[in-house]
């Protein structure tokens, strides 16, 4: 029970900073008064502040309270695009090599991303990717849709994946959030990649949605960090007079 009060908390506290409700640097309610607020208990409202702390979307400063971080910066990009994509717009080869392709149980983080039952199961691939043949990207993709296993008799080293979903199994991606971070690699994914132990690494995660709020997809990304470039177009906002 608790757990499930802790999700919709959490959800509830991401909404408020992905609509800008909260911004960067903002103090956060307390554990008191959100608990007063949505009458639940001091100890599961702690719960779900220290899991968005953990996720890098809050950070606590002694004696002062939670804030809503200011350096990880969640960049709204105009097209929704996958790796094969990607890399034919840089003019670059586009490769896979499979590591693995399954079938597994969602834990509970992959279900709240998914929208589906713990232990529902969901196909899990991981992929290196590459880009004129040098290792450029570790991928996960975790896939969740009605038949979802009928991948696991495709090629993916052949075929896009994006590709497959959109023109073969009749699934339009429509949209996508996703999240940039720094960080260092580990030392499988530092072998993987061809570059020395703890090199910096940009790791992403993307939701992918056929339809608002039918996510298919969520995957996670490590890049190397000496050889992507992240580019974006901005436009500002007229502001009110
Ligand atoms: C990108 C996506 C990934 C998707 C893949 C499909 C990011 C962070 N991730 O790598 O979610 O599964 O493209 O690529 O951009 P494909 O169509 O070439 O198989």
């Amino acid at each position: 029970m608790s757990s499930i009060v802790r999700k919709s908390l959490k959800e509830i506290m991401r909404e408020k900073i992905r609509s800008g409700e909260w911004k960067p640097g903002d103090l956060i309610p307390s554990e008191r008064e959100l608990g007063e607020q949505y009458g639940i208990s001091r100890m599961t409202a702690r719960q779900a502040i220290t899991e968005l702390v953990n996720e890098g979307l809050f950070y606590r400063e002694q004696g002062k309270g939670t804030f809503v971080s200011r350096h990880k910066i969640t960049q709204q990009l105009i097209n929704l695009t996958g790796f094969t994509e990607d890399m034919k717009a840089r003019g670059q080869r586009p490769d896979s090599r499979v590591i693995s392709a399954q079938m597994i149980p969602a834990d509970e983080a992959l279900a709240e991303r998914l929208h589906i039952k713990v232990d529902q199961m969901i196909f899990r691939l991981q992929r290196l990717r590459l880009a004129d043949e040098e290792p450029l990207a570790i991928e996960i993709s975790n896939l969740s849709f009605m038949g979802c296993e009928r991948l696991l008799t495709e090629d993916l080293e052949k075929n896009s994946l994006y590709r497959l979903l959109e023109e073969k199994y009749g699934l339009p991606l429509m949209e996508a959030e996703q999240e940039l971070e720094a960080g260092l690699m580990s030392s499988e994914e530092s072998q993987l990649l061809k570059v020395s132990v703890g090199s910096a690494g940009l790791f992403m995660r993307r939701t992918t949605y056929t339809e608002r709020d039918l996510p298919i997809e969520y995957a996670k990304s490590i890049y190397c960090g000496n050889k992507y470039v992240f580019f974006t177009h901005m436009k500002r906002e007229q502001l009110m007079p």
